[in-house]
């Protein structure tokens, strides 16, 4: 029986991947060189340095480790000038009810995200009271498809896996959660998330009568 929810951030909740990618193509632009919104899509659920180097390696471009920070505190600086700026708004559909629901149906409620500014984007969209914890890059040595986010999230509730479900739009992710020993809601396309226990294209698509059923 489910009792707890772990939620991925972006794609999940909000929609920062637009954010993602234009702070990440300003960087590549800097670099003399570009890539594609298709390319952008392996960069979903990935850790900043490991997206970083996804790209260097589509421009063809070789990096010191320093050189890598900084260029990587370059594009967070941009993407958090971005961030700061969201509103309650970007919420994406049927998230807010959703939460309301499992919320007052006795459900825990956790975050288990890669990004390291999960608490600015939760302050900004008004989200951050629906957690009981939060797990989120600032946390983790491992990123996804690691199932170390969702592990600490169900241990942090207080929860075995199996009474976990996770809801997630990466496939890195999705593998996380199976990885881990817990079911997984996937948010996006069927033919994309194959390893989920259930595919929606969002959070607008469910009730708590779909938990029950898992
Ligand atoms: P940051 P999620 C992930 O968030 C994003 O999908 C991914 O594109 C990003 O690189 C990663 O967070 C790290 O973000 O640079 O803010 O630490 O989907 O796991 O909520
Ligand atoms: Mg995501």
């Amino acid at each position: 029986n489910i009792k707890a929810c772990l939620f991925d951030l972006d794609g999940v909740l909000v929609d920062t991947a637009v954010y993602h990618y234009q702070a990440w193509k300003r960087l590549a632009n800097t670099m003399g060189f570009d890539f594609t919104e298709e390319q952008n899509e392996q960069l979903k659920g990935v850790s900043r340095v490991e997206s970083l180097n996804k790209i260097l390696a589509w421009g063809k471009v070789e990096k010191t480790d320093a050189e890598k920070e900084e260029l990587a505190t370059l594009k967070n600086s941009w993407y958090v000038d971005m961030i700061t700026k969201m509103t309650p708004a970007e919420v994406l559909p049927g998230t807010v009810d959703f939460l309301t629901e499992i919320h007052q149906a006795g459900y825990k409620l956790a975050l288990g995200s890669a990004s390291k500014n999960s608490g600015i984007i939760l302050e900004r969209t008004n989200l951050a009271h629906f957690f009981d914890e939060i797990v989120d890059g600032n946390m983790v040595t491992k990123s996804k498809p690691d199932p170390e986010v969702f592990l600490k999230g169900a241990e942090l509730l207080g929860f075995k896996p199996d009474e976990c479900v996770v809801f997630e739009d990466a496939v890195a992710g999705v593998e996380a959660a199976k990885r881990g020993g817990m079911k997984a809601i996937g948010i996006g396309e069927k033919s994309v998330l194959t390893e989920a226990n259930v595919v929606v294209s969002g959070l607008d698509k469910l009730t708590v009568k779909d938990l029950e059923s898992l």
